[in-house]
C-alpha cells in the first residue's frame, strides 16, 4: 500500500496562470496548458501547490489575489515576486541569453555575463525559500525547466529536506558545446542534487551523461531502460527519458466540435482548389522560420506546378518582443514573407498567408484541422507540441506531418512523418513537393500511425511515468474524483 499524503508541490518559472482585466480591475484565471491538465488530477485528491512567477513585476499587489485563484484552480498558488533587475538578469539574462541558446546548440548566440550567474543563483534561492515556507517533508518538489536547474542544492544550503525531481523541458546539449558554458561543472552539481532528473529523449539523457563523465572520473551507470540510475561518489541520481506529450483527447475532441469544423470549412474555402501547408510557431530562432521560408522560396521555383495549387499559412505568436534579436528575428520574417509574396503571388493566389498573432484555440484547431500537411522544422527543439496536436487534430487522418529531424518528438514520430534536416533548403523543399504529391492511402497509413503514438503516448502517460519514476507511485494512487474519468492505459516502463 501506498503511504498516504504525497502531495505535489510543482515549481516552474512562470505560474499556470493568466492576468485578465476584469471589469473590477485585474483577475487571475487558470491557466489550462496540458501539464496543468495532467496534473488535476493528482492535484484534486491530495491538494496540489503550484509556485512561480506571475510575469508581472508586482506580485505583492497579486497576492491577494491568489486566494480566490487557488480555490477556482482547485490547487494552490504562490507566486515568486520578481523584482525588474531579478527578471533582467535572471530570466532574460541567464535564461534567455545563455542557457537557451546554448542548449539548442547556438553557441555563437549566447552572452556569458557573469552578472547574470550571480542572479540566476539568487532568484534560484528565492524560489527555494518560498518553496520551503510553503512544503513539508512529505511533499514531492516537481522543478520544471532550465530556468531552475540549481533549485534542489538551494534547497539544500537553505537546509531544507526534501524529495525534489526535475524535469528538463528543453534539449540538453552535446557535450562539445555544453562545455563552453562557464558554469558548466555548477550545474552539472546541481542537476546530481536532484533525486530524479527527467530529460525528453534518450538523446538529451545520453549528452547530460556525456558531459557528466568529462568533467568527473568514476561515473558508474545502473540499470537499463529509459529511468537509470548515476552513480557519482557517494550520490546515486535516477536520470531518465520522459517524452512530454499533450491531452490528446482533449485535442482531438475539440476538433471535432461544430465550432471548429465550421471554422475549418468557412477558412478553407477561402483557398479554394489548393493544399494548406501550417507553420505553427512561437517567435524564436531556433524554430527555423527563415529556412523554411527559403525551403517554401525554393519549391514554387524549382516546382512550379505547386504554383497556385499550394498556400503556406505560417503563424507566429508574439514572444520575447523586448529583446533586440527576436525583433531582428520580425523583421527578417516581414522581409522574406514580402519577398516571396511580391514574386510569386498571381491574381486570387498569395503563396503566404502570414499571421503574426496568437490565435484562439478554436482558430488553431481549425487550421490544424484544415491543413493537408504541417511543417514543423525547428533547428532543434525539446519536443514540439505543435507537431502532436497537428496529428491528433488531423481526423480524417490524411494529412502529412513534415519534421525536423532535431526536434525531441522526432524520436516518437519519425515513422509516419517526412524527415527532414532543417538547415537542408532543398531537401526541405523536395519533402514539400513529396508531401504535395503523396497519395490519400500513403497519407491515410502514415497519419494513422502517428495518431496511434500521440494517442496512447499522452500527457496522463508522461506524468505516470515521471511520478512513477519519482515515487514510485503511478496516477492510479490518486484515485479518480468522480468528475474525472481516467481510461488512458497504464504503460508500464
Ligand atoms: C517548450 C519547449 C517543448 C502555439 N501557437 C498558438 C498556441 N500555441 C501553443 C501550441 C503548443 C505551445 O503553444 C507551443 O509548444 P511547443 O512545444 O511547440 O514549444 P515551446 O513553447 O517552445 O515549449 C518545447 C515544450 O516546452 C513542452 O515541454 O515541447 O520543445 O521549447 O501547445 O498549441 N496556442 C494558442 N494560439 C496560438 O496561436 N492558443
Amino acid at each position: 500500500m501506498e503511504e498516504p499524503g504525497t502531495r505535489i508541490v510543482a515549481v516552474s518559472n512562470r505560474l499556470p496562470i493568466r492576468l485578465v482585466h476584469g471589469p473590477d480591475g485585474l483577475e487571475i484565471k487558470p491557466g489550462a496548458g496540458g501539464l496543468v491538465t495532467a496534473l488535476a488530477p493528482v492535484f484534486r485528491n491530495r491538494g496540489g501547490v503550484w509556485i512561480g512567477w506571475s510575469g508581472g513585476t508586482d506580485d505583492e499587489d497579486l497576492a491577494g489575489l491568489m486566494e480566490p485563484a487557488s480555490r477556482e484552480a482547485g490547487y494552490r498558488l504562490y507566486p515568486v515576486p520578481l523584482s525588474a533587475d531579478e527578471v533582467g538578469d535572471y530570466y532574460y539574462g541567464f535564461s534567455n541569453e545563455v542557457i537557451w541558446p546554448l542548449f539548442h546548440d547556438l553557441q555563437t548566440r549566447c552572452n556569458f555575463k557573469p552578472r547574470y550567474w550571480q542572479q540566476y543563483l539568487n532568484v534560484n534561492r528565492k524560489f527555494a525559500e518560498i518553496t520551503t515556507k510553503h512544503s513539508n517533508e512529505t511533499d514531492y518538489i516537481w522543478v520544471h525547466d532550465y530556468h531552475l536547474m540549481h533549485m534542489a542544492q538551494s534547497l539544500k544550503e537553505l537546509g531544507t529536506e526534501r524529495n525534489t525531481g526535475f524535469f528538463l523541458h528543453i534539449p540538453f546539449p552535446p557535450v562539445d558545446i555544453f562545455m563552453k558554458l562557464p558554469w558548466r561543472a555548477q550545474i552539472l552539481r546541481a542537476l546530481l542534487e536532484y533525486e530524479l532528473v527527467g530529460f525528453q529523449t534518450m538523446r538529451d539523457r545520453k549528452n547530460f551523461i556525456q558531459c557528466l563523465r568529462h568533467i568527473s572520473s568514476g561515473i558508474r551507470i545502473s540499470g537499463r531502460g529509459s529511468v537509470v540510475t548515476v552513480i557519482v561518489g557517494d550520490k546515486r541520481v535516477r536520470v531518465g527519458a520522459f517524452p512530454i506529450s499533450i491531452d490528446h483527447d482533449a485535442f482531438a475532441g475539440d476538433a471535432e466540435s461544430k465550432e471548429v469544423a465550421d471554422m475549418a470549412w468557412y477558412l478553407h474555402e477561402a483557398l479554394p482548389n489548393r493544399q494548406v501547408i501550417l507553420g505553427v510557431d512561437r517567435l524564436d530562432y531556433t524554430k527555423g522560420i527563415p529556412e523554411r521560408l527559403e525551403a517554401f522560396k525554393n519549391a514554387l521555383s524549382r516546382f512550379p506546378e505547386l504554383q497556385e495549387k499550394i498556400t503556406l499559412v505560417q503563424v507566429v505568436v508574439p514572444s520575447r518582443e523586448e529583446v533586440p534579436e527576436y525583433q531582428m528575428l520580425r523583421a527578417e520574417l516581414y522581409r522574406l514573407v514580402g519577398e516571396i509574396n511580391g514574386k510569386f503571388t498571381r491574381s486570387g493566389w498569395v503563396p503566404i498567408h502570414y499571421l503574426y498573432r496568437s490565435l484562439n484555440r478554436y482558430e488553431l484547431l481549425a487550421y490544424y484541422r484544415l491543413a493537408e500537411i504541417a511543417i514543423i522544422t525547428p533547428l532543434k527543439d525539446g519536443m514540439n507540441l505543435v507537431a502532436k496536436e497537428y496529428c491528433a487534430c488531423n481526423l480524417e487522418e490524411n494529412g502529412v506531418l513534415i519534421l525536423s529531424e532535431f526536434a525531441g518528438a522526432a524520436a516518437q514520430l519519425h515513422r509516419g512523418s517526412i524527415m527532414v534536416n532543417p538547415y537542408d533548403v532543398e531537401g526541405m523543399s523536395n519533402a514539400i513537393h513529396q508531401a504535395f504529391h503523396m497519395d490519400q492511402a500513403e497519407r491515410h497509413n502514415r497519419m494513422h500511425r502517428l495518431r496511434e503514438v500521440v494517442r496512447h503516448r499522452n500527457i496522463f502517460w508522461w506524468v505516470n511515468n515521471f511520478l512513477k519514476a519519482a515515487l514510485a507511485k503511478d496516477l492510479r494512487a490518486f484515485p479518480a474524483v468522480e468528475d474525472y474519468v481516467f481510461e488512458i492505459p497504464l504503460v508500464s516502463n
